[in-house]
């Protein structure tokens, strides 16, 4: 069984209020504890410290104003009456923390201030901070906004997850081709993390299980697994902005139970008894850097039950008050499960509460079904998890039972609902053939089930999980997605800030929705033109970050035109590639005067799964073209494309802010939702969009006149695939498409090397799996109406003021909102101070 160490036990708890002692909030007061933590945290003067000393000394003076704040927002946790959000999720990825942290505690001026009575400047200690990647793309992103919101709102929550040594691998460029490094985001120390290693969890894995009869003569079922791991919590600070609540992001690291093995020590096998300690450390080494499309590995199931029993045991023994009852358990908690990756929490739960806690199987399986809710971010059937039986019984023995015992009486309850029809039972089943199927047993378990976006929620009712939305049609909902307006408008785009505030005042930061008093502004010739300066600036910031960091250069007039997402086919990148290359082989081949090409920038961000070979073609694709490209005098300068490598949260914040158009050009039906998109839209960007995930919510809001929508609509794209789609037929069709394929396949691209991208291309013409070339003549035909709308500034301009207008609701405090009312049922807690 899992037991905190003895030593765990919470000391005797001090009354609150006499617990700490409040930071100044002044600048000399801010200067004095700088100081001493460059003194005597770091144990330097100011003369001899590093930029890292610096960069730590600051940070540990900042979080000094969120953990005053946090201490009481823990101390109240633990005796008030209120629900809790337990967000589980394998993935946050959180972006940089300080100025996040400065913003949430009112410091920007106090340390702009203190910092410059000492001779150092906040943007180069800013610039030292490395970002936790504990994430891949939309998924962990969207988890670290929903925490944001949370705190704003001041609802109790505790992120769950892991705190991957290395987090996503750091992209390259090696003569075009990704390469992939490690990500040691750790080496140079973690101001923001509390450690603690008293409030460890045993996490036990393998073994058998056996029956006894308890003393009531009831059979019950004991696991006797054979092997273990600790689960050493590290504790985040997840600040509100300004409303003196901090909320916990607890993140698990895993160590080996006793550092040695003693009696391999004993034998002399010293290597041998360390071996042990690697063999635990392993499991939270490495983020697995698949997005959307999870590769099978032990190592995987392995993370996300060390993740999940360690979440399900601290808030049971250690976040409840010990003589809590748990038959009121549904009442303080809701494990809302991000994708299927914590879905092993379900049966984790049923073992604590009939196995370990002595609660019958029909109650325990009543509160555990009102303790969770699944939310399902795809709809590639390859990406919705299936463990193999035989994996789960050897790792996880106990689980595949309480699994096994909970699919026998599902099946029995739609037999009995649909006599008579015996294939159902079989395709709901949760354990296939061979197979344990993770969303089926979270749709079976959660109390609800939501999409991303309307379109996903409404294929997920119809297409991905039809016989369950049959059965039970008030589980299944939809929650848009969202994205904080803290981090993606107020921090990254402080320029459109500050004119937002000088318009309509500062309330938008926290209520997205007044941002629609903006719409007035739109027709004001004087407000156009400062937003156009805002962008200008931007771009200006965009292109010396670029040359600083990468030493790319990027023009800074023209249209900049951006898409920055994973790479992946679905997405469709080959799509935008394939219009900056027909726009090339069009002055190159005389059908296009180059006077007549508007000026454009093309920045991609992308990163490609490493063993996702089709991905890697297509970066190595966009390079190629991107140099020859670039390279060309004949396109007088008019045509850019920058590819800057290792795109994160910090490069995002960046790039945003300065795009004028958004590339959103999935095929529909097949990107979930999307959140760049909203990112992008709030920032004043027009998008470029298929009918596709928040895509659609987008346009609803922002008007048709105000985005440039192309492509087949889902049902057409169903259509066509029935009938047989043919790619070879639109590329005959159209004379630019043929003339830009031959172009990439004659080699022009690869110094006359035809066979580079010769996969590439066939793949195209003779499978296209996500309809590319089927929509390359709309996608073209659009871009001609960008142009177009381009060649009117003022029109320009009103319609990217429209967008940010009118994108509030994509705030993730919408979102969270949602949740709240249709899912969770929490309530916010005032902290009291
Ligand atoms: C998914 C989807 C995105 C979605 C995101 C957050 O692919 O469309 O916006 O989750 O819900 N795997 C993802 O990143």
């Amino acid at each position: 069984t899992q037991v905190g160490s003895p030593s765990g036990a919470p000391a005797e708890p001090p009354r609150r209020g006499l617990g700490h002692v409040a930071p100044r909030h002044d600048v000399e007061g801010f200067v004095g504890s700088f100081m001493r933590e460059l003194n005597y945290g770091q144990g330097v003067s100011l003369t001899r410290s590093s930029l890292n000393d610096r960069y730590l000394a600051l940070a540990r003076t900042v979080r000094h104003h969120l953990q005053s704040r946090w201490m009481a927002a823990l101390a109240q946790q633990a005796d008030d009456q209120a629900k809790t959000v337990c967000y589980l999720s394998a993935e946050f990825l959180l972006g940089r923390q300080l100025d996040n942290a400065i913003l949430a505690s009112d410091l920007d001026d106090v340390v702009e201030e203190g910092l410059g009575q000492l001779g150092l400047s906040l943007s180069t200690l800013r610039a030292q901070e490395i970002e936790p990647g504990l994430g891949n793309g939309g998924l962990g992103r969207l988890a670290a906004c929903f925490i944001d919101s949370l705190a704003t709102m001041s609802v109790p929550c505790v992120g769950y997850g892991i705190r991957y040594e290395y987090g996503i691998f750091r992209q390259s460029f090696e003569d075009g081709w990704q390469r992939e490094d490690t990500d040691p985001w750790l080496a140079l120390g973690n101001p923001w993390e509390f450690p603690h290693p008293e409030h460890a969890v045993t996490v036990n894995f393998g073994g058998t299980t056996e029956h006894y009869e308890d003393e009531d003569g009831a059979t019950r079922t004991r696991w006797l697994p054979d092997w273990d791991v600790q689960g050493v919590p590290y504790n985040y600070m997840v600040p509100g902005f300004r409303n003196g609540r901090v909320n916990t992001l607890r993140l698990w690291s895993a160590k080996a139970t006793r550092g040695f093995n003693l009696n391999s020590f004993n034998a002399g096998d010293y290597v041998d008894a360390v071996r042990a300690e690697t063999f635990a450390e392993k499991i939270s080494m490495v983020l697995y850097p698949e997005d959307s499309t999870p590769q099978g590995k032990e190592l995987r199931l392995q993370q996300q039950y060390f993740f999940v029993a360690c979440s399900v045991h601290n808030f049971i023994n250690q976040v409840l008050p010990s003589d809590f009852d748990l038959h009121k358990l549904p009442d303080r908690v809701i494990f809302q499960l991000n994708d299927t990756h914590p879905v092993i929490a379900v049966p984790e739960l049923m073992r604590v509460l009939v196995d370990e806690k002595g609660f019958d199987w029909d109650e325990a399986w009543t509160i555990t079904q009102q303790c969770f809710a699944y939310t399902c971010h795809t709809l590639l059937p390859e990406a919705l998890e299936e463990w193999s039986i035989e994996l789960m019984g050897r790792l996880l023995p106990r689980h595949l039972e309480i699994i096994r015992r909970i699919d026998e009486e599902f099946r029995a309850e739609v037999a009995a609902a649909f006599p008579g029809d015996e294939a159902m039972p079989r395709r709901m089943a949760i354990v296939g053939d061979h197979t344990v199927r993770m969303a089926h047993l979270a749709t079976v378990a959660g109390s609800k089930v939501n999409g991303v976006a309307e379109l996903h929620s409404q294929l997920l009712r119809d297409k991905v999980l039809p016989d369950f939305s049959a059965l039970w049609p008030e589980k299944f909902t939809n929650v848009t997605n969202g994205v904080t307006p803290r981090r993606f408008l107020r921090l990254a785009n402080r320029n459109l800030s500050s004119l937002i505030t000088e318009a309509i005042g500062p309330g938008w930061v926290t209520d997205l929705d007044r941002l629609r008093e903006l719409e007035p502004f739109a027709d004001d010739p004087a407000f156009r033109e400062r937003f156009r300066e805002v962008k200008r600036l931007n771009k200006a910031t965009l292109a010396r970050t670029l040359q600083s960091r990468n030493g790319i250069e990027m023009p800074t007039t023209g249209i900049v035109d951006i898409m920055v997402k994973r790479l992946h086919e679905y997405k469709r990148q080959t799509l935008k590639v394939l219009h900056i290359v027909s726009l090339y082989e069009g002055v190159v081949s005389g059908r296009l005067a180059v006077e007549d090409v508007t000026p454009r920038v093309f920045a991609f961000g992308a990163k490609a799964a490493p063993g996702y070979a089709m991905a890697k073609q297509i970066i190595g694709l966009i390079n190629a073209v991107g140099a020859t490209v670039n390279a060309d005098p004949r396109l007088d300068g008019r045509l850019t494309v920058v590819f800057p490598p290792n795109y994160d949260v910090t490069l995002a914040e960046k790039l945003i802010p300065a795009a004028d158009l958004s590339e959103q050009i999935s095929l529909a039906g097949k990107e979930a939702s999307g959140t760049g998109n909203m990112k992008l839209a709030l920032n004043g960007a027009l998008t470029i969009g298929t009918d596709d995930g928040a895509n659609i919510e987008i346009r609803r809001l922002v008007g048709d006149e105000n985005f440039f929508l192309f492509g087949l609509l889902e049902p057409q794209v169903e259509e066509l695939l029935a009938k047989g789609y043919d790619p070879a037929s639109y590329a005959a069709a159209d004379p630019r498409l043929t003339s830009a394929l031959d172009l990439i396949a004659s080699g022009a691209f690869t110094g006359g090397d035809a066979s580079v991208f010769s996969g590439l291309v066939d793949n195209l013409l003779h499978h296209d799996r996500f309809l590319a070339l089927a929509d390359f003549s709309a996608y073209m035909e659009a871009q001609d109406r960008v142009d177009a709308a381009y060649a009117d500034p003022e029109g320009w301009t009103r319609s990217a003021v429209l967008n940010v207008a009118r994108c509030g609701f994509f705030s993730s405090d919408r979102a969270m909102r949602e949740y709240i009312d249709k899912i969770w049922h929490a309530q916010p807690v005032v902290t009291s101070l």
